[in-house]
């Protein structure tokens, strides 16, 4: 049976963020570079501070349990995009696996195209973050991240990861690619964590 979790930001009494409006679109936002990728060739690798590296083929990947999650998607650019339906595997199951070491404090995700956006290990273990292979009953295109895409709901887009390739498990938090030109560390949208 798989798991469906509803994302807290569907629970907000306020489901539209300060300084955000609302579009019943999904804008498709990145750097521009979508590296193509056939499934058979993924891998995701899992490093650093973990007791157990993971080095997942699509085969290993596909066997995990599965989650459906249902959950909204604000892009620091201002728009808001409501109720999105994901399914994917839980972080849980690669915190699980992978058993970070106590010293771990943060994660760096790793993308295709030399993307990378860091996140406190604190806000990834949480109940509605996913890495996410599935939207709305479809294999998740390319243009949203495919074939898996990390997915942090209650912080800013810019921190849900598309083209995903790595995990790297930090003693220290660090800045990635828009975190090292000017984005917040963290991105808590309801605090409108959006620039330092
Ligand atoms: N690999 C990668 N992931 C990325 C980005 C990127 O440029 N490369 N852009 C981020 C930004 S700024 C946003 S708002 C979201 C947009 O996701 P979407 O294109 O599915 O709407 O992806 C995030 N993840
Ligand atoms: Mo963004």
């Amino acid at each position: 049976m798989t798991d469906r979790v509803v994302s807290q930001t569907v629970h907000r009494p306020q489901r539209i963020p300060p300084g955000q409006y609302r579009t019943d679109k999904f804008p498709v936002l990145d750097l521009g570079v979508q590296p193509p990728l056939d499934p058979a060739a993924f891998r995701l690798k899992v490093w650093g501070e973990v007791e157990k590296p993971l080095d997942l083929s699509w085969d290993a990947y596909r066997r995990l349990p599965r989650v459906d999650l249902l959950a909204d998607f604000h892009c620091v650019t201002r728009w808001s995009r409501l109720e999105l339906n994901w399914s994917g595997v839980h972080i849980r199951e690669i915190l699980k696996a992978a058993r970070p070491k106590p010293a771990a404090k943060a994660v760096m995700a790793h993308c295709r195209e030399g993307y990378t956006t860091n996140v406190l290990l604190s806000d990834l273990d949480d109940e509605d973050v996913i890495l996410a292979d599935t939207l709305e009953g479809a294999p998740l295109p390319l243009e949203h991240g495919g074939p898996v895409r990390l997915l942090v709901p209650k912080l800013y887009g810019w921190k849900s990861a598309k083209f995903l390739s790595g995990l790297e498990f930090l003693k220290e938090d660090e800045p990635g690619y828009w975190e090292q030109r000017g984005y917040h560390m963290r991105g808590e949208y309801l605090a409108e964590e959006r620039y330092w």
